[in-house]
């Protein structure tokens, strides 16, 4: 008789120690989640926080290390505990995160939160990544009760776009191992999930390439200014892949050719046409180098090179630059670009470059990046690539908000939270539609940003706008809505420590 009550006295513990969870009252539907998710359904009720909370988990080895991730991420939050431990299936009242077999989009999460527990489910553990976030955005403090909570309902969430991105310049200004993954923790908070790191420019190389020594020694000693320079070592590299990995980021290096490689230049004279080394570099003006296209030596360097990235790079993608080559003639710059898609193809992985790469004879295989010409995105779709949408007038983050901002560019446009915010990238481009976009890519160019708080004040919060821009509906971009919910949302960018523009277009809240 004994084993039949066991079960229902456990049950009835259970239902009691549910009954004595607080009712604390909270609207799911007006939390300030960004991206939006594609449905909320408030109950109006909340899910209390213990002094010690449980996150189970099923599927620990592909889950085990996000659970960790949310415990910490929690911990640090809410200030209180929380433990994980390995479960077959949810018990109903804790936090529960778990993988199902339902074929949903990639990346997509189901959140179900009830007074008793909260149910995390996806078919992916990014999905489940995805899922903490939104969490981790909804969970505020009930000053009235003097209690944590997660406002209760359902959510169902996925990405309108599969690439949703950022690029760091590193070459006109180094940023340490440290810096870029402080971005890359940023970036995991708005369902970023790749980082462009534009390795090689004329004020720099910053990528330790160890069949050729000099492009660190030499070209990695300089940057914009007189700045100090620096590059990552291999292990450093690895280092950041692995971080960015653990969320769910791929990254994207990027070897800026023929032009932007004065840096390269100054470091070997045979990559040179008269094979003389040029000076190193630290001004700003582009368009002045190029490296000799008509020469075998060149085609052994670049072999090298992306032979070595491709061996430390996990994700399909090498950027090859190709971008203002303003002395390389056109002839030479559509022969040299064939052949490095080529060597590019030989190791395994798909070319993105800049749109004027659009000239050169890619295919379906080959994605092109639309950052200022609008024919060299219809070219590259008429020859069957994709397009990555990088618009220099809405997603350059080098651009100044207005005539105001001290630091960065206008050279494009003054670029304002609102006019960052209202455009849609498959109405950009005649002909470029939902169908011929990756997704979207939000450049930081640094010829004027040299630290961190520098970085995050150009890039927040109109990269907050962009990766909303490539994850929500179409319904939810509405600016009127948008900064409204913008200002409510500063309460997480403050929790996060984000130095971020307080534009005048947004009613910030005063801070108590
Ligand atoms: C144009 S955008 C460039 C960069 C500069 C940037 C400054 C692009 C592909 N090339 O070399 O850093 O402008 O805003």
């Amino acid at each position: 008789m004994k084993r039949f009550y066991f079960p229902i006295l456990t049950a009835l513990l259970v239902l009691m120690m549910v009954a004595c969870k607080k009712n604390v009252p909270a609207d799911l539907n007006s939390v300030p989640f960004i991206p939006y998710p594609v449905m909320v359904n408030a109950n109006g009720i909340s899910y209390v926080l213990d002094d010690e909370n449980i996150i189970e988990v099923a599927n620990y080895e592909e889950l085990g290390a996000i659970a960790e991730y949310m415990k910490n991420q929690m911990q640090s939050f809410t200030g209180l505990n929380f433990v994980v431990r390995e479960v077959k299936m949810a018990s109903g009242n804790n936090i529960f995160i778990g993988l199902n077999n339902e074929s949903k989009a990639d990346e997509s999460y189901e959140l179900s939160i009830s007074k008793a527990g909260i149910t995390l489910v996806a078919q992916q553990a990014s999905g489940v990544f995805y899922g903490v976030q939104t969490i981790l955005q909804g969970v505020e403090f009930k000053k009235s009760e003097g209690v944590w909570i997660m406002p209760g309902g359902e959510i169902s969430d996925y990405a309108k776009y599969g690439y949703r991105g950022v690029m760091l310049d590193v070459a006109r200004h180094f940023f340490s191992v440290d810096d870029v993954k402080h971005l890359i923790d940023l970036m995991s908070a708005y369902k970023l999930n790749h980082l462009h790191l534009h390795l090689s420019d004329d004020q720099g190389w910053r990528i330790e390439i160890k069949s050729w020594p000099k492009l660190t020694e030499i070209g990695g000693s300089t940057a914009v200014n007189g700045d100090e320079g620096g590059y990552y070592t291999q292990e450093d590299y690895k280092e950041l892949i692995q971080y960015a990995n653990e969320r769910f980021i791929t990254i994207i290096p990027e070897i800026d050719m023929p032009g932007h490689t004065n840096a390269a230049l100054a470091s070997y004279a045979e990559l040179n046409c008269d094979g003389k080394a040029r000076e190193l570099y630290e001004g700003i003006e582009v368009g002045f180098s190029t490296l000799c296209t008509r020469s075998e030596i060149t085609y052994q360097f670049v072999d090298d090179v992306i032979r070595e990235l491709s061996d430390l790079t996990e994700g399909p993608y090498i950027h090859i630059g190709g971008d203002e080559s303003h002395v390389t003639e056109l002839d030479d710059y559509i022969y040299f670009m064939n052949r490095v898609r080529e060597i590019t193809k030989k190791y395994g992985k798909v070319m993105i470059g800049w749109d004027e790469v659009a000239h050169a004879d890619i295919d379906s295989n080959d994605i092109v990046q639309f950052w200022a010409k609008e024919e060299n995105a219809t070219m590259a779709v008429s020859k069957g690539a994709k397009v990555l949408m990088s618009p220099s007038k809405r997603t350059y983050l080098d651009m100044q908000y207005d005539s105001t901002t001290n630091l960065g560019l206008h050279w494009a446009a003054y670029i304002e939270l609102d006019s960052a915010y209202i455009w849609k990238p498959e109405e950009l481009v005649k002909g470029v539609g939902k169908e011929q976009i990756v997704g979207i890519e939000s450049p930081l160019w640094t010829e004027t940003i040299t630290n961190s708080a520098d970085m995050q004040f150009m890039m927040f919060p109109r990269l907050v706008g962009h990766a909303e821009i490539g994850w929500s509906q179409d319904k939810y971009l509405n600016w009127e809505e948008y900064k409204v919910r913008l200002a409510k949302h500063s309460a997480y960018l403050d929790r996060l420590g984000i130095n971020y523009y307080k534009s005048p277009k947004v009613v910030w809240p005063v801070k108590e």
